[in-house]
């Protein structure tokens, strides 16, 4: 830090160019985040200085998240469920291990996750001491049932299920989880940082809310296909009890005990996930997830009429094809196996489909063999 500081021109100019430097999403195919929404923008400067941490002091901000919570409850079909907002899937993911690893309390806690899952749980389970055991997918990807519950043993803390994977935008069977997870008595978790926004949206959806009856948490994620401002997520629980052994004393705040992981915490995006789902509503949000869907339908159709063909039909806005190149500018992104991954965010609408679709048709070279 020099000793002056600059004139607010001189950073103001140095800023934006830095900014600059940055891609523009108008051609990154490859994220799961997306330009805010201008209502989600305008109400996260309305509550920029807010303070989770503290919420007596923020009564307001404290409300929307209480609101929130209440419409995932609703849009997730159990009205009792309680739930939190956190910095997103990550942060859920922690605090869902943090809370199964502690009602559990054995000695040697595993959990169970699908080979598709994120790997925050991998970082999850590195923090708590917690052993990961992978179960393989099937040829769509999607987590073996059957040998999910081979894996499940008496110190098994939670097993994981994912609604709309992260690399092939596909659903975990959560009915079958359900069944096994409620026989054995372990806690179903879904992961729904990328889907949760965008199965209740959809027709004929696979299953993964609380409908189905074993499900006790689902995390997700306002920054995705929310629209909403970095950082957000939410966890929703079906039984609030499960945060209690989470609790620690917070003598000298507004709250006297507190489960979140982080302490301060943004308010400003809480109130930018309510902005956008009060502004568009169900029907807003069906039309915009129709969009996505309709867009990621035209990708898969357009890369097959080169011959490019697809890896699997996704369950959401995610596109998968075989290994092939694209043409820049356009940012792609190539899965763990090296099959082109792209996700047909908000910002990737009809015209820049078309703009990437015409860009590859005439840069691709068919392979003949
Ligand atoms: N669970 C699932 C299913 C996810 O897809 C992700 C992130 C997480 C959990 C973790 O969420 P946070 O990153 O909010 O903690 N999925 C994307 C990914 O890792 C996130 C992302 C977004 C990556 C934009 C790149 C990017 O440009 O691929």
């Amino acid at each position: 830090m020099d000793a002056e500081g600059l004139s607010a021109d001189e950073l103001f100019c140095f800023l934006k160019a830095k900014r600059k430097e940055d891609y523009s999403y108008s051609n990154i195919l490859s994220s799961m985040c997306t330009s805010p929404h201008p209502v989600a923008v305008e109400a996260h400067n309305l509550f920029m200085e807010t303070n989770l941490g503290d919420p007596g002091l923020f009564p307001g901000t404290a409300d929307l998240e209480d609101r929130l919570i209440r419409w995932f409850a609703d849009l997730y079909n159990e009205p009792s469920a309680g739930g939190c907002t956190t910095s997103g899937g990550t942060e859920s993911n922690i605090q869902v291990l943090r809370f199964c690893k502690k009602t559990k309390n054995v000695e040697n806690p595993n959990i169970i996750v699908p080979a598709s899952a994120h790997f925050s749980f991998e970082k999850a389970c590195g923090m708590m001491d917690i052993e990961m055991r992978i179960a393989p997918v099937d040829e769509e990807f999607r987590m073996r049932t059957d040998a999910a519950g081979e894996l499940i043993d008496k110190n098994t803390c939670c097993i994981i299920g994912v609604a709309g994977t992260t690399e092939y935008g596909v659903t975990d069977p959560i009915p079958a989880l359900g069944k096994i997870a409620g026989q054995e008595g372990i806690h179903l978790h879904v992961d729904a940082a990328f889907g949760g926004y965008v199965l209740p949206f959809i027709e004929n959806a696979p299953a993964f809310d609380f409908s189905v009856p074993e499900v006790g948490s689902i995390s997700v994620d306002p920054h995705k296909m929310g629209m909403s401002t970095i950082p957000s997520g939410v966890l929703m629980v079906r039984d609030e009890k499960v945060f209690c052994n989470l609790l620690v004393e917070t003598p000298y705040l507004t709250t006297k005990q507190a489960y979140s992981l982080t302490g301060t915490r943004p308010g400003a995006s809480v109130a930018a996930a309510y902005a956008v789902m009060a502004y568009m509503g169900r029907r807003g949000m069906k039309a915009l997830v129709s969009g996505c869907m309709e867009n990621t339908r035209r990708v898969i159709e357009g890369m097959e009429a080169f011959g490019v063909q697809r890896r699997v039909t996704p369950d959401v806005n995610v596109a998968t094809f075989e290994h092939v190149s694209v043409p820049s500018p356009w940012i792609v992104s190539y899965t763990r196996r090296g099959d082109l991954r792209i996700v047909c965010m908000p910002h990737v609408n009809r015209d820049v489909v078309e703009a990437f679709l015409s860009d590859f048709g005439e840069s691709h070279v068919p392979d003949i063999n």
